[in-house]
């Protein structure tokens, strides 16, 4: 019989593959942003192969009661920094910048994993390690990128906000589902887990892939209304509200 949750991950490799091709437009219509596009390729395509083996349960093993499924961590470990690595292309901040995201990144995801392999309430220091290398990544993400970011206009500045505001408030939700989950204390069944997880995959992937490709005329408009780090709103508040009242276009 087909189960709840194989349908789920039918569905959402269908969104991510669908998804993927907006930057393969991009890569054969404006070559200029190979990069750019090869990134945001990447994101969905390798989410597509995830939820493609997810759909026939491979690679799902069972830890300590649960079940764990290999491929959505495989794909959080490659396709979240990818994320990480455009948002940090758009600001053109260094290295330096780009490793601490990438590094608070990887120790949530795995210390996420971590605290699900092992038994008993020891379980929820890892899961505590992971909300604070949270805090970290949104800190940087936030405050930091902001302060440092040399756009190459006006245009890529908000659409550097508007896609980590959008990643930020997505993020945030995933420890909240892992809590509610059959990981955490187990509101949620196996198949809402799964529903949910792969809407909030879809919405930041799928929907990010295709704002970033929309916005990524921007970038061609070099010099017009150049923004030096000193004019770039620190306060993240501010340029989300920026976001949202002057849109670009
Ligand atoms: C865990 C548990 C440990 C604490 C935190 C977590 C956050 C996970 C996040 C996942 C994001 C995944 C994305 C996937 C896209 O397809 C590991 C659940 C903070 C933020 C964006």
């Amino acid at each position: 019989m087909i189960s709840t949750i194989t349908t789920w991950a039918a569905l959402g490799a269908i969104g991510m593959a669908l998804g993927t091709l907006a930057p393969l437009w991009g890569l054969t219509n404006d070559p200029d942003h190979r990069e750019h596009y090869l990134v945001l390729a990447g994101v969905t395509g390798v989410a597509a192969v995830a939820y493609t083996l997810m759909s026939f349960r491979i690679g799902d093993i069972g830890v300590s009661g649960r079940v764990v499924s290999i491929p959505r961590y495989v794909d959080w470990l490659i396709t979240t920094p990818l994320i990480l690595l455009f948002l940090a292309m758009l600001g053109n901040t260094g290295r330096g910048s780009l490793g601490r995201l990438i590094v608070a990144d990887i120790t949530l995801l795995v210390l996420g994993a971590v605290a699900v392999a092992i038994p008993g309430p020891i379980r929820w220091l890892a899961f505590a390690g992971g909300l604070a290398a949270f805090g970290v990544l949104v800190y940087e993400l936030y405050v930091r990128i902001p302060r440092l970011a040399s756009f190459t206009n006006e245009r890529t500045r908000i659409l550097f906000v508007t896609l980590r505001n959008l990643t930020i408030a997505l993020w945030t939700l995933y420890p909240l589902v892992w809590v509610l989950a059959p990981s955490g204390i187990g509101l949620l069944t196996r198949d809402m887990t799964m529903l949910v997880i792969a809407y909030l995959d879809l919405i930041s992937k799928s929907a990010f892939v295709v704002l970033a490709v929309d916005g990524m005329d921007a970038l061609s408009e070099t010099g017009r209304g150049a923004t030096t780090p000193d004019a770039v709103t620190v306060d993240g508040g501010d340029a989300a509200t920026d976001a949202s009242t002057d849109p670009a276009d």
